[in-house]
């Protein structure tokens, strides 16, 4: 295995978390890139459910895990989680940790920030996930951000307080809030300094060791790419890239690093949070789909839209991510349906589009232009080998393959480790 760059292609939980777990157990180390603690993957390891969202998936199989610099970290939220695995027995230290010094840090502020604009936004809501992605991003960008290596030199933070607090303050005066407490916030910091430090260090450096040795590489994309803050469904999106180019960005190595890139796929569509999604179904056999598929967020319990698959949006995923073969994910979740639909173009203001337009108006006016298929009345549920499958199913993959225009390469078959089908 050479490096591997995972990433979701519809918007995000495509079942990512399995497939990073099977992969890091055969790569050197795992490296997280974009996003924070609003990922959310569930890994199932021997009967074991990981309930994981800032730390790389490697860290249940003792993997070096690495959170690069393009992540933003919520120091509480890293420490409760290391706390939480170590609760479930994984052992994590700082041989198998390692944050980038250069992260931007999420402080309450920011999580502050997300729930008073989400609050007071009423049907423009985004629908984040309320843990200040977004504000901790926008001071990053603007040259306001704390970070890790802050943490080292906490008597010397008060000319970036005043800029941090500058900004905050009218912002939250707009929401009759009081003043950043800046007291309580420089206490805060320094009591959760030690324990982030443990682990920080400029992680550009261990990746060049490690890749220097040899070592296989494996990049955890969150999210998805529906989700980037260019490409997704602006601004129904969240605050950071997820395409496969930030993997190198966000972690300090070279466009070459990254790899085969692994776009993961559902074999339907789900959604959180608001924004357009043209195959949503709102019937019947969404709930179906939605319960069977236990579609409900790891991070925030919300329950997911969930719609038909759309081949127009994956065919476009694919190729602004270069994704080099996409893992097809809970197949097993459309078994028993009597016909399922494959969306393979839109109509619009009485033209027919094969892409997504950007406009948040035209996305959302969209009508889907469906193919049916015959379903099948068979299992895949746990199936390790074509043979396995029914004939149907192939078929449905095969149609899948074709219109997206990017070969499959796995496909899984239930969330045990083992219960996937190899392609190529
Ligand atoms: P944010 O919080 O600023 O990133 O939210 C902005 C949009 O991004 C979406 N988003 C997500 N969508 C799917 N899964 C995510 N992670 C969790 C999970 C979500 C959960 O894996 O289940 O538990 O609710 C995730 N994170 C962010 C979000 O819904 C907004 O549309
Ligand atoms: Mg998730």
């Amino acid at each position: 295995m050479a490096n591997v760059t995972v990433i979701g292609a519809q918007w995000g939980d495509e079942g990512k978390g399995k497939i990073v777990d099977w992969l890091a157990s055969r790569a050197d180390a795992v490296v997280r890139f974009q996003g924070g603690h609003n990922a959310g993957h569930t890994l199932v390891v021997d009967g074991t459910t990981y309930k994981i969202s800032l730390v790389p998936s490697g860290i249940v199989t003792g993997t070096l895990s690495i959170i690069g610099n393009g992540v933003v970290l919520d120091p509480w939220a890293l420490k409760a989680e290391v706390e939480k695995l170590e609760g479930q027995g994984v052992t994590i230290t700082d041989d198998n940790l390692a944050v980038a010094d250069n992260c931007p840090l999420i402080l309450p502020l920011h999580r502050d920030l997300d729930g008073l604009r989400e609050a007071a936004a009423g049907s423009g809501k985004i629908g984040t996930t309320g843990r200040g992605i977004g504000p901790a991003y926008e001071d990053k960008v603007g040259r306001r951000a704390i970070r890790v290596c802050d943490l080292a030199h906490l008597d010397a933070l008060e000319p970036q307080l005043d800029r941090l607090c500058a900004h905050h303050d009218a912002l939250r005066a707009g929401f009759e809030q009081e003043p950043v407490d800046r007291e309580a916030l420089l206490a805060e910091l320094r009591e959760i300094a030690p324990f982030v430090l443990k682990y920080a260090q400029p992680v550009w450096k261990r990746l060049k060791k490690v890749r220097k040795a040899g070592a296989k590489v494996l990049f955890e994309g969150a999210q998805g790419v529906l989700l980037d803050v260019d490409h997704g469904t602006y601004p129904f999106v969240t605050s950071s890239n997820t395409v496969s180019g930030s993997a190198a960005s966000g972690s300090g190595l070279g466009p070459n690093a990254t790899g085969f890139v692994l776009g993961i796929v559902k074999a339907y569509t789900t959604r959180v949070g608001s924004g357009p999604f043209p195959t949503e179904l709102e019937d019947e056999i969404g709930q179906t789909l939605g319960e069977r598929g236990h579609e409900f967020g790891v991070v925030t319990g919300r329950k997911r839209r969930v719609g038909w698959f759309d081949a127009v949006l994956v065919r476009q995923t694919c190729a602004i991510s270069g994704v080099t073969g996409i893992a097809l994910t809970k197949i097993d979740v459309l078994d028993g349906f009597e016909k399922v639909k494959i969306c393979t173009g839109y109509r619009l203001n009485g033209k027919v589009y094969d892409y997504l337009p950007s406009h948040a108006a035209e996305q959302a006016a969209c009508e889907p232009i469906y193919e049916e298929m015959d379903g099948w009345q068979g299992t895949t549920a746990g199936a390790r080998s074509w043979a396995d499958l029914p004939a149907q199913a192939i078929k449905y993959i095969q149609r899948i393959q074709e219109l997206i225009e990017t070969p499959v390469a796995l496909v899984s078959t239930s969330p045990e480790r083992e219960d996937t089908i190899l392609v190529r």
